[in-house]
Formats: C-alpha cells, structure tokens, sequence
C-alpha cells in the first residue's frame, strides 16, 4: 500500500509544509509541500532527516521514572498509567500545599500550546512561559512599541524586495524554506543583499556587501544610517508626515550620531555608510531591514531592534510591497479562526508571575510568553514565591538557558520534575519521569492558524502509527489534568474530536485539508492602504517613535548611545549561532546529522590564534566565569577579532544519546545568564572567554 500525506514538518518549529510518501506502514520519502507556494518541492537537510529520527532507535520508546540521583541515568521502565498516577499523584500534593501557582510549565511554543496554557489554567496557575524570550524576546517588545503588533504578527515579503539587510540573520543557514526560496528568488530578480555580521557566513558570501561589524556594535551603526537618512531627507515624507510620530525628537537625538563617530566604533568606514544609506533609500518602500532573532544579544538589545524598525519605517516599508506587512488573520475576510481551548472560562487568577512580567519590576516583556531565563533566579530566591514543579514540553531549559550549572542548581530543588519530548535531550535526562511524545510523523496535530497576506489553516497528519508506546502532547496533559479532577476542560477523547472542536464555527472541516494540506480563507493578497488605512495598535494608532509603552513604563525612546564592553586583549566575547545541518539542542544525536557534523568548533582569528601558539585544528580550553570546555580551534580570518564563534547546541549530557554524549562544547555552560530588561531577551553574546590550547 501506497500513500501521500499533506502534513507539517517539525525538525525544527518553523513547521514548513510537506508532503510524506508512505508504502507498507514505512515512511519512504518527505519533500516540501509542492502545493504551497515557496516550498517548490524543497525541504532543508534537517526536514531530510526527519525520516532519520522516525527510524533512530535512540529516542523515547516508553515513559520512564527516575530510579537514582536526579541525572544520574537509572531509569525505570513504566506503563502510561503508573507514570501519570505517579505525576498526578506529585501534583495534587504540591498543588494542595503551595497553590497552582507553584507548578510551572516551560514550552516551545508550538501547535498544541493551548492545550497546555489551558492545563495551568485549570489548576490555577499564571505560570506558562514559552521559548519565545529565549528565541526574540526583545524583537517583540520592540515592535509593540512602535507598532503595537508583535514581530510575530508581522510578516517579510522577501520575495518582492529591491533590498534587504540582514544584521546577523543568518538566512542561508538559520533556516526557514519558504523564507530562503523567495529571498533566492528575489535575488535572481535582482534584489541587492547586505549583510553584516562579525563572522562571515554563508550569508556573508552570498551578499552584494558585508560589513564585518565590531561585535555589539549595530546601533552605533542605525544611529549614523538614521543620522544620513534624516539629513539628506532621504525618507519617505509622505508615509512619514501620515504615520510617524516623534519624528523632530529622532532627529534632535541622531545629531551627534555621525557616520565618522559610528566608524570608529564599529569599524565601518563612513564613506560606506554614506553610500548605502543612499543606495537603499532609492529602492524605498520594497527595502527590509530584518529585525532579526539571535545575532546581537545584548543587554541594550530592544534599541537595536527599535533602530532596526524605525528604519524600515522611514523607507515607509512597514505594509508595502517587497517590505513588511501586517499579517491578517480570518477576521479580515469575514471567516473565523480554529478555537483554542484557551478561549474556556476559566477560574479567574489575579497571581503574579514567576517572572514578574508585567509588575513595575518587569513591565514590557510579552505576557503571552514570559520569560524563560528568569526561571532559575525564580526558583533560588523563591521571588515570588516558591516553585515546586517544573514541566518541560518540547523545550530544554539545560540547552536552552544560559548558564547551565544554575539552572542545574535551581532544578534541584524542585519537588518534581517532569518532561515531554521524544528524545533524550539533557533536561529528560534530568527529570523524574520522562514521557514520550509521538514524533511529528507518527501523531496528528492541532490547527495552525497561519495569518499573512492570506489567512489560512494547516494541519499536520499522522503518517505513520507510532513506533514506541508514545502518545501525543494534547492527550498526555488531558489524562494528567483527569487525573487531578480538572479534565472538564479538555473536552475529547482523541485528536479527531479536538481538531472537529477547533474547527467547528469556521466552516471548514477535517476533510478539507486532504486535498493540499491546508485550507484558505480567501484567494487575494491583503494589503491596507498606505495612505489611510493603516491599522497600528499603539495609544496613537500611528508608528511610535517616541513610544507611549516605553515612556509610560519609565524608559526611554532614544537613550543615549553607551558603547559595549571591549574585550580586555586577553579575553574574546564568546558568541554562538546555528549551521543548515542541526536544530539548537535537538538534532545533534540524529544519525545522519551526526554523521555530517557531530561537534562543534571554536572560530578563533587567525592572528590572536598565532598570538596563542593555536593551530588549525589543536584542542584548545575556553573558560568563561561559569565553565570551561575543551574544543577544537577552526582557524580562520574569517572572524573578528575581539569574538571567538561557536555553534549553539553541542556537549549534550544524556548518556543513552550515544552519537552526542559527550561532544563539542555547550555554550549555554559557559554564558551568563544576563538579560535585556526592557526588551525581556536573555544576553546571550555578553560572556567573555579566555581561549588557550588544551
Ligand atoms: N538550521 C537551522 N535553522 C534555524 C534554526 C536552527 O536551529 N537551525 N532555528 C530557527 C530559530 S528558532 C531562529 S531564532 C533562527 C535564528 O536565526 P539567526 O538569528 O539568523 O541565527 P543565528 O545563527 O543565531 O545567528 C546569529 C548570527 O549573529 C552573528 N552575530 C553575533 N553578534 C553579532 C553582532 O553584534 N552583530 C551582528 N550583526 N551579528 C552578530 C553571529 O556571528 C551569527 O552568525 O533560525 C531559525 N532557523
Ligand atoms: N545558549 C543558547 N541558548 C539559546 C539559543 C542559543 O543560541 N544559545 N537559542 C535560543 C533560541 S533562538 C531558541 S528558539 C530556543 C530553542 O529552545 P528549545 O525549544 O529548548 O530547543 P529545541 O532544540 O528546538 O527543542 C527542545 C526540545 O524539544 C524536543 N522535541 C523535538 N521535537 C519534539 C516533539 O515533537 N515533541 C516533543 N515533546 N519534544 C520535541 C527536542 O528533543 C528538544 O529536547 O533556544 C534559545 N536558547
Ligand atoms: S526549516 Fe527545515 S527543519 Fe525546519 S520545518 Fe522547514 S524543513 Fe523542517
Ligand atoms: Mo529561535
């Protein structure tokens, strides 16, 4: 027997469409959903092996229960029921004698994070958080400052853009399918790329210029490019006139902020700057300046997000055409979304976050998705109260936040620990009880609403029966919550009847994805109109410069420029990044991703590593204040000088992982855990190492 299934990839979570070939029970074949535009049949090498994670038999196969030390890797093998009596059992226990509020569920978020916010909902707790801060924390908060939209209800139509910036985007390999087919296309169109990172990617290569930015150094960079674009009224004034508001305060507050000034700092001539900010502007508005995820983690980062967005709407690119747009959703077209279960009435909760966000303490981060980092320091201090229980989905607070050895620390004194996953990543090796979800390819799945120019839904569909005895996310958190007498809330017995749940009221059902895997609300492409129709969702309804969240909130619009720490000639700012072949902390145990790149290297400058008698290729030790790691030197002047690279995700822990145990050098050991908190992101690049040979 021989099939095709429409479904969603998930060997990393930007879920891109595919299309899986099926014979005898087997999957035989996965390639990019060749329906939907962008995808073109493609797949990057991680979706590739995704077949290689269906057949590896190093993942979850059973629930387990920790029968030693927290890590110490004795497991007992048990049956679904034993481990959710036991979690339910732990839980009611913690919840009776510490509230709801001392059970905290940490996620990526993904297609079934309603079911889980709904779950600590029912038991009353405020303490859902996602990876988001993690991931683009400060990106968010710098968007609904101007904009009131959040960056992940903008979208980038690289495919019709004359010019696109990229500061440490990563594109060619931090990447998204679709995003990379139409950026490609673009380039073929004759799309110019810049690109400016202090290491030169694969990115770098392809771009028509690269600037190899002094690490930390980007907003010295907008402020001169702002400075020009001002002083030659280079920008849109119409667009502008219509929708900025604190123009005249940027343009008091760039003066000083010269090209020459900004190359001293960031080691850009200023004659460069000049150039491209008059170049870039006559494409104007079909220009994107990426507000980008992971490059310049910096404790000042949501400045270099705003200056990164004011820029874009000064090109008057924010909705237009080659530019960003406001991504619609259902509504737009008179249709209804997929329901959540969100949407419940639930017992009404007034309870502070562990986080604190949206206390004076914390105010702007993202309420929806917390703040991850501020996990440990929650826990340690027991501020605000004491956290008791900790259930990981689909997320690794080990890999994942920096500092490895306190957030060690702090889990060690929870009462319970529990993860979801379908490998044994470092924090299942850590846990009490490890429950296996089914992979991607074995379970069916939520909705995905997926808003944008054209408001559509996708699906992701079992292919094939699962090969362990694992379930899927949405009915192991429905069985744990019956089991403490809140299951009311998950009204389902299966995935079927959830799915006919959300969709009911949309006037789509199950069957209208079979066709192409997703179903669409309207045909056309939706933009607003520039001159008057413009919906922003800031106190001003226009673009906020001088933003009223900040303000209100006592920060800021335009703080004074502070140059970040230089390294002190003995030391390097360690930063860290992705490669094609791996997903963060998830994909280093996979066969055939293994094979290809089972570690990580450190890229050190050519010259300091003569300077250190380090060689191509010789082990050598980087120390920060939190570890050290022995790994080896990929030699190269291809890298700045003051920043030794590494890539995010290597030197896992858990030992029945056999290909990763052990390997390379994990970088949330050795980074602080520091954050940005105005904007909520964790500062990932603000650890400095020493590098030495081994
Ligand atoms: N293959 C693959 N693709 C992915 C992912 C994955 O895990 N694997 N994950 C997805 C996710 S969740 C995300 S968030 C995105 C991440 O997408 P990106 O943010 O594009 O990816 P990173 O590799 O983290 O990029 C960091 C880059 O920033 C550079 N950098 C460091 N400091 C500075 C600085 O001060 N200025 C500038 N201009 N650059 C700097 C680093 O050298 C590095 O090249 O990728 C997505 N796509
Ligand atoms: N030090 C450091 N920290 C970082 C970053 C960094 O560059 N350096 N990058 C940040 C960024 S951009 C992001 S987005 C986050 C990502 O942080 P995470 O979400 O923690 O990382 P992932 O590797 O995407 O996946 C986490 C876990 O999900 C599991 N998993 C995969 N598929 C499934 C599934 O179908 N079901 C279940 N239940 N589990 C599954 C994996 O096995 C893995 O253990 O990390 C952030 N943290
Ligand atoms: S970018 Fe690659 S791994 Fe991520 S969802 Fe798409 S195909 Fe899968
Ligand atoms: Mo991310």
């Amino acid at each position: 027997m021989e099939n095709e299934i429409y479904s969603l990839c998930f060997m990393c979570s930007v879920r891109c469409p595919i299309k899986v070939q099926v014979k005898d029970g087997q999957v035989r074949w996965i390639e990019g959903n060749p329906l939907v535009p962008g995808m073109e049949g493609s797949l990057c090498p991680r979706g590739a092996a995704g077949i290689n994670m269906l057949y590896d038999n190093e993942r979850l196969q059973s629930p387990i229960i920790r029968d030693g030390e927290r890590g110490a890797g004795k497991w007992r093998k048990v049956g679904w029921d034993e481990a959710l009596d036991y979690i339910a059992e732990k839980l009611k226990n913690i919840i009776d004698k510490n509230g709801g509020q001392s059970v905290v569920l940490g996620e990526r978020t993904q297609l079934a994070t309603h079911v889980s916010k709904s779950f600590l909902k029912a038991i009353g707790s405020p303490n859902h958080f996602t990876h988001d801060a993690l991931c683009k924390g400060s990106v968010n908060t710098a968007c609904r400052s101007l904009f009131g939209y959040t960056d992940a209800q903008l979208g980038i139509d690289y495919k019709n853009t004359k010019h696109i910036v990229l500061y440490g985007r990563n594109i060619f390999e931090a990447i998204s399918v679709k995003e990379v087919n139409n950026l490609t296309q673009a380039l073929e169109n004759g799309a110019k790329l810049t690109y400016i990172d202090p290491r030169v990617t694969v990115t770098a290569t392809k771009a028509h210029r690269y600037w190899m930015i002094r690490p930390g150094t980007d907003l010295a960079l907008n402020y001169a490019l702002i400075n020009v674009i001002l002083k030659e009224r280079l920008y849109d004034s119409q667009y502008v006139d219509r929708w900025v508001q604190g123009l005249a305060e940027l343009q008091d507050f760039v003066q000083p902020y010269t090209p020459q000034w900004a190359e001293e700092e960031t080691g850009i001539p200023a004659d460069e700057i000049v150039t491209f900010a008059r170049e870039i502007s006559r494409d104007k508005p079909a220009v994107i300046f990426h507000f980008g995820y992971r490059g310049a983690s910096y404790t000042n980062e949501i400045y270099q997000r705003r200056a990164i967005m004011i820029l874009n709407s000064l090109m008057g690119s924010v909705e237009a055409k080659g530019g960003f747009f406001i991504k619609k959703g259902p509504g737009e077209v008179g249709g209804k979304p997929a329901r959540k279960l969100t949407e419940q009435e639930f017992p009404k909760l007034d309870l502070t976050r562990f986080d604190k966000v949206g206390t004076p303490e914390f105010p702007l981060p993202d309420p929806n998705h917390g703040v991850a980092q501020i996990l440990p320091h929650a826990i340690l201090k027991e501020d605000p109260y004491p956290i008791k229980a900790l259930i990981a989905y689909r997320l690794d607070p080990l890999g994942s936040i920096p500092d490895t050895a306190l957030t060690k620390k702090a889990l060690d004194k929870l009462d319970l620990l529990v993860t979801i996953d379908i490998n044994y990543s470092d924090i299942a090796w850590y846990s009490d009880v490890v429950l296996p979800e089914s992979s991607y390819l074995e379970r069916t799945d939520c909705i995905q609403q997926a808003n944008g120019l054209k408001p559509q839904m996708f699906l992701r569909r079992q292919a094939v029966a699962p090969r362990y005895d694992t379930r899927e996310g949405a009915m192991i958190l429905k069985q744990i919550a019956e089991r403490i007498g809140v299951g009311r809330y998950f009204p389902y017995e299966n995935m079927e009847e959830l799915l006919r749940w959300q969709l009911d009221g949309t006037g789509f059902s199950l069957d209208d994805f079979n066709a192409k895997g997703f179903v669409a609300y309207g045909k056309d492409q939706i933009f607003w109109d520039r001159k008057d129709g413009l919906k922003f969702k800031t106190p001003s309804k226009k673009i906020e410069f001088t933003s009223a969240l900040l303000e209100n909130a006592g920060f800021k619009s335009f703080p004074v420029y502070e140059p970040v720490v230089r390294p002190n000639g003995g030391n390097f700012r360690l930063v860290t990044g992705r490669i094609a072949l791996h997903t963060h902390v998830s994909t280093q145990n996979n066969p055939y991703l293994h094979e290809i790149t089972p570690e990580n290297v450190l890229w050190i400058n050519t010259r300091k590593a003569a300077e250190r008698g380090i060689k191509n290729n010789d082990v050598v030790e980087v120390t920060s204040e939190k570890g050290a790691g022995k790994i080896k030197a990929f030699v190269t002047d291809m890298i700045h000088p003051e920043t030794v690279f590494m890539l995010h995700g290597f030197g896992h822990e858990a030992k029945l992982a056999s290909r990763s145990y052990n390997k390379g050098v994990s970088d949330s050991m050795l980074q602080k855990n520091v954050s940005d908190i105005i904007g909520g992101s964790p500062a990932l690049h603000e650890t400095f190492v020493t590098v030495n040979p081994a």
